[in-house]
Order: structure tokens, then sequence, then C-alpha cells
């Protein structure tokens, strides 16, 4: 018997000597010292063996059993070194490669130049105030007096959901609505898509403006001219020179237009500016007394004046971009230069 056991010894030596990978190595752990292992249905055996034989047969199998674990751990970690050994001599990190680079997202050039915009009105004072797109005739043109048969109320230029319902044209209703709410004194902006049936290099029938307006007793051209020249120095530098040019809405008298000297030729004329060396960046006005007592204000008490931009056109002005389709298309090669 115990012969039998040191020849089983000397087999799994011989074995163990000729692995050549981990994957043997676990197979010549099954086939001795697994559950149905060759030395292990040995040791299930000792019952059976004499009581006199027992503690020898017991003590050698023990042994036995040791040797050939210590053998096969002995092997396995040398392999496991070598395998470790390949993967680090074959699998090398090179760390100065550069790192893969995912590109992120950033604002559209409308919202950059929006949000420039809203800031420059934030620290003067406004507040923000939004509304409906789609609004009632009434706040969309009859408080802001626009007669019916106005010509800024045709259909051509106005999307119509019913006869009293309108997509906006500006975002004026938003400030009835504010001033139908509150007292003055008021100081807000509001910035929002407005819609109009048109479509061409400078017109697309869904744009985003920025109307804002300033009601108290005692508001005078000056502020209008003062606010808005702050505003202008901030979005276009320091040193563009502004004018005031006399125009005509229906919500403001008087009205005026405000132009800054050419971005392109800085004054000396050119396609832009059409050879007059000034670009017209937005309208504005003092609040026509009929707007305040349609919601109302006492225009003996209160005045007031109100402003509207284009968003896309101050920011075509500012970067120089001659063709408005361009913030709609998504092209990137458009967009990733801002
Ligand atoms: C333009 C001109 C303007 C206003 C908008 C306004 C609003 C109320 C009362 C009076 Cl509630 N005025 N808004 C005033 C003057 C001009 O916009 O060219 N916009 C793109």
């Amino acid at each position: 018997m115990i012969k039998e056991i040191l020849s089983i010894k000397d087999l799994a030596q011989d074995e163990i000597k000729n692995i050549r990978d981990l994957k043997e190595v676990q197979a010549v752990r099954v086939k001795y010292l697994g559950k149905k292992g060759i030395l292990t249905e040995k040791i299930k055996a000792l019952g059976t063996i004499s009581k006199e034989d027992r503690p020898e047969f017991g003590r050698v199998l023990n042994e036995t059993k040791i040797y050939i674990e210590n053998l096969i751990s002995r092997h396995e970690e040398s392999f496991k070194a070598a395998e470790l050994d390949r993967l680090l001599k074959t699998q090398r990190i090179d760390v100065t490669l550069p790192g893969c680079f995912t590109p992120g997202g950033h604002l559209h050039p409308t919202s950059i130049v929006l949000e420039e915009i809203i800031d420059v009105f934030l620290s003067l004072g406004f507040r923000i105030e939004d509304g409906p797109e789609v609004e009632l005739d009434y706040y969309n043109f009859e408080a802001l007096n626009f007669p019916k048969d106005h010509p800024a109320r045709d259909m051509q230029d106005t999307f119509y959901v019913t006869d009293d319902v309108v997509l906006r044209t500006h975002t004026s209703p938003v400030q009835i609505r504010v001033m139908e709410k509150y007292k003055p004194p008021l100081k807000i902006i509001v910035p929002g898509k407005v819609y109009r049936c048109d479509a061409d290099v400078c017109h697309t029938p869904m744009f985003q403006q920025l109307e804002g307006f300033m009601v108290d007793k005692a508001v005078s051209m000056a502020d209008l001219k003062g606010i808005l020249e702050v505003f202008a120095h901030a979005i276009f530098g320091p040193d563009t020179p502004v004018r005031l040019r006399p125009s005509f809405f229906p919500f403001t008298e008087p009205s005026a237009e405000i132009d800054i000297g050419c971005v392109i030729c800085k004054g000396s004329g050119c396609n832009v500016c059409k050879q007059s060396g000034w670009i017209e960046i937005l309208g504005a006005g003092m609040i026509n007394p009929r707007v305040f007592k349609s919601v109302g204000y006492d225009p003996e008490v209160y005045s007031g004046f109100a402003f509207g931009m284009g968003i896309e056109r101050i920011t075509m002005l500012k970067y120089g971009i001659d063709d408005i389709r361009l913030f709609f298309e998504n092209d990137k090669r458009f967009l990733e230069q801002f």
C-alpha cells in the first residue's frame, strides 16, 4: 500500500516537471488533489485500512499530499510570474502618448451674444421677464397702438393661429402684460423668440429679440440715450461712435433708430453700411401715451423709454457674419469658430 502511494508521488512529480502552462497546473491539481483526485480517493479509503496500519498509512498519505501540493504551488507561482513578466513586456503603456480628447460642445453664437447683452442690462439694474409665444392679437398689436388697418398687421408678415391669436411678432406683448401686473418704477428686459412670415439673407421666420423698457416719473430721452450708449459700448467696444436717428414706431413717440459707426469699415464707407459709415443696431423711443393708457398708467404722471433689437443681427455685426441662415444650418465648421 505504501509503495502504491510512493509510486503515485513519483508519477505526480514527473507530471509536474513536464507542466508547460497555468492551465496544465490546474489540470494536474485536479487530477491528484481534486474532489475525485487520485490522492483524495486514497484518503477517503483510509477507513478500510486495518487499525494497525492506519497511522503509518495516514502519515505517508498526508506527507505526500503536502509534498505534491507544495510542488504544484511552486510551479504555479513561477508560471504566474512568467505570465506577468510577459504581459509587462508586451502590454507596455506609453504614458507620453496624447490622451483621447472628446471635444466639448459650447453655446451657439447667438446664445453667447444674448448672454453678453443680458449681462449688460442686469448690471444696469434691469430684471428679466418672459411670456407666451402664442399671443392674443390684443397684446401683440392692439395695446401697442397698431391701428386695425396698420400695414404691420398684414397677413403676409404675421403667422395667424386664429383671427384673434397670433405667433408674437415681437416681445412687446410681454411688456404690456408686465405693466398690467406691476406699478412703476419698472426696469425690464424681455429676451425671446418671435415670428414673422419672412425669409431671405437677412430674415428668418423665427428670430430672437430682446426688448426692454424703463418706466418711472420723469424718465427722459436722456436716460434712453445714456443706457443704450452704455449697451453699445459694452458690446461693440468703448470707442464705438453712437448716434440717434429719427424714426417711427406706433408704440413710441418720439422714436429713434440707434446707429453705431460701421464695424466693418470703421466709418469710411462699405457695402455693409451702404457707404454711409453707420449701421443700425436697434430701435427705441419714448413710450407712446396711448400704450400707457391701455395698461392703466397715467401718462401725465409716468414716462418711459423702450427699445428692441434682433439678437441675430447684433451677432452678425459683432462677428462680421453676412448670412443669417448660417445660424440655423448647424454646420460645425461655422459653429466651431465661436
Ligand atoms: C426694433 C424696434 C422697438 C419697442 C421696440 C416697446 C414696447 C412697449 C412699448 C413701447 Cl410695451 N415700445 N418696444 C420700442 C421701440 C422699438 O423695437 O427694431 N426691434 C427689432
